[in-house]
């Protein structure tokens, strides 16, 4: 199949497709005066990113963006998922750049010239390095500062927002950064992380209230998901797997819509929170008009005898993306289907990112990324079968970009871009998408 066998008019007509990216990922963030993030001295630092690459040129987005909106036009998306860059705005994370806030006007202007909507997440992940050392996630007024930050940009771009989401994928500030140690700043500390999982909410709902305040309206929370799967049939993987499945995926929603972290999480992170704790649902239960699910793999989990989680990943048979993730597309159905009946029940759901990384042999030759797509949005269409509100399906990714601590190699976009260059190169998916999406 070389196009997609599903067609825009397969989904309801104010059906929103989109395709997503962040700042730090494809921006340049060496152009525009922008402050230097925790990001930049933890690529610069050997071991942590593949050939130390870094994120100041990436795509070069920032001189770049209207021939990149073109393309999503182009593409016959409705929505950009875009994020702004705290450290662009305030490069100190305090005093404001005004070229940094310059750009996200003009981004958020030349989207509307082209009938796209504007979907904001405020925060993928670069943190000013000046709030980095004064303790980043691990200190109560980050959420006090992001609040700050919050203010600043949307009280500039906010009035033409058509969405806002506060952070991207909470578990990965949380988990990834402070205790696995692979995303800056790199921590392996489970005092850091119970600190930092807490505090992320708690800068989630405050920003959701200063968004309030302003005036603005449709905003959520976007939230990355794991399906765990124990790795053989014994209670022991199960409990393995149900415990991984507690600080992935429920930790976070738990928090937002019943006001409790779950008991498997706190019997580890428990004697690690931060003091007054407790007191703190009444800002993270700020009310959301929608919640977006990131959805990209599952795991197989077993249990081993280290300290509390106790578990391990193992290798799965399914097919796998260049990360190496099992291609599993039931997990967004019951993702899906399962956030909606514990957690959200009418409240619109997006899905805010699936996509995956390959290395297409040439730009016209992209199955696999194709085959990808279309095993998962037949999932969501499945899941609005059966009664899910989803109102919409953004791609990760709209280019190429820096994957993080796998630097430039990952390639997630649905355009291919030749990092010494710069050239974009529309690929084999993107011009089945184009076709598909066309009314
Ligand atoms: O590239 C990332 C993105 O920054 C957040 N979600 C997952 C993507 C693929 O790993």
């Amino acid at each position: 199949m070389t196009k997609f066998s599903f067609s825009r008019s397969d989904f309801p007509q104010d059906f929103i497709w989109g395709a997503a990216t962040s700042s730090y990922q494809i921006e340049g963030h060496a152009f525009g005066g922008a402050g230097p993030t925790h990001w930049d001295t933890f690529a610069a630092t050997p071991g942590n990113v593949v050939r130390a690459e870094n994120g100041d040129t990436a795509c070069d987005h920032y001189h770049r963006y209207e021939q990149d909106l073109d393309l999503i036009k182009d593409a016959g998306l409705d929505a950009y998922r875009f994020s702004t860059s705290w450290a662009r705005v305030m490069p100190d994370g305090k005093a404001v750049n005004p070229d940094g806030l310059d750009f996200y006007d003009r981004l958020t202007d030349a989207m509307l010239e082209r009938g796209l909507k504007p979907c904001a997440t405020l925060y993928h992940w670069e943190l000013p390095a000046a709030l980095a050392v004064q303790g980043g996630w691990q200190n109560r007024d980050v959420a006090k500062w992001f609040g700050e930050f919050t203010h600043t940009i949307m009280g500039k771009i906010g009035d033409r927002m058509h969405s806002v989401a506060p952070i991207n994928e909470p578990w990965c500030v949380g988990w990834l950064s402070h205790f696995l140690g692979h995303h800056a700043p790199g921590l392996r500390d489970i005092r850091a992380t119970a600190h930092a999982m807490h505090h992320v909410m708690l800068a989630h709902g405050t920003a959701i209230g200063v968004m309030r305040d302003l005036g603005l309206k449709n905003l959520g929370g976007v939230f990355n998901m794991e399906w765990a799967t124990p790795a053989d049939d014994s209670p022991e993987a199960a409990r393995a797997a149900e415990l991984y499945d507690g600080y992935y995926n429920h930790f976070f929603l738990s928090g937002v819509f019943k006001g409790r972290y779950p008991d498997t999480v706190m019997e580890g992170l428990g004697p690690h929170m931060p003091q007054g704790w407790q007191d703190d649902f009444n800002v993270i239960q700020a009310p959301l008009d929608w919640v977006g699910v990131n959805y990209y793999t599952r795991k197989l989990i077993a249990p081993n005898t280290d300290p509390w989680p106790s578990h391990e990943e193992v290798e799965g048979p399914l097919p796998k993306t260049d990360m190496a993730w099992e291609i599993y597309p039931q997990g967004l159905y019951e993702f899906l289907k399962r956030t909606a009946d514990t957690y959200t029940g009418t409240l619109p759901l997006y899905v805010t990112e699936n996509g995956m990384a390959h290395a297409c042999p040439a730009e016209d030759v992209d199955q696999p990324r194709i085959d990808y797509l279309q095993a998962h949005i037949a999932m969501a269409r499945k899941a609005m079968d059966d009664g899910v509100p989803l109102k919409g399906y953004m791609i990760w990714s709209l280019l190429d970009n820096y994957e993080w601590a796998l630097g430039y190699e990952k390639r997630f976009g649905l355009v291919h871009v030749d990092f010494d260059t710069l050239k974009r190169t529309p690929k084999a998916s993107y011009q089945a998408l184009a076709a598909a999406l066309k009314r």
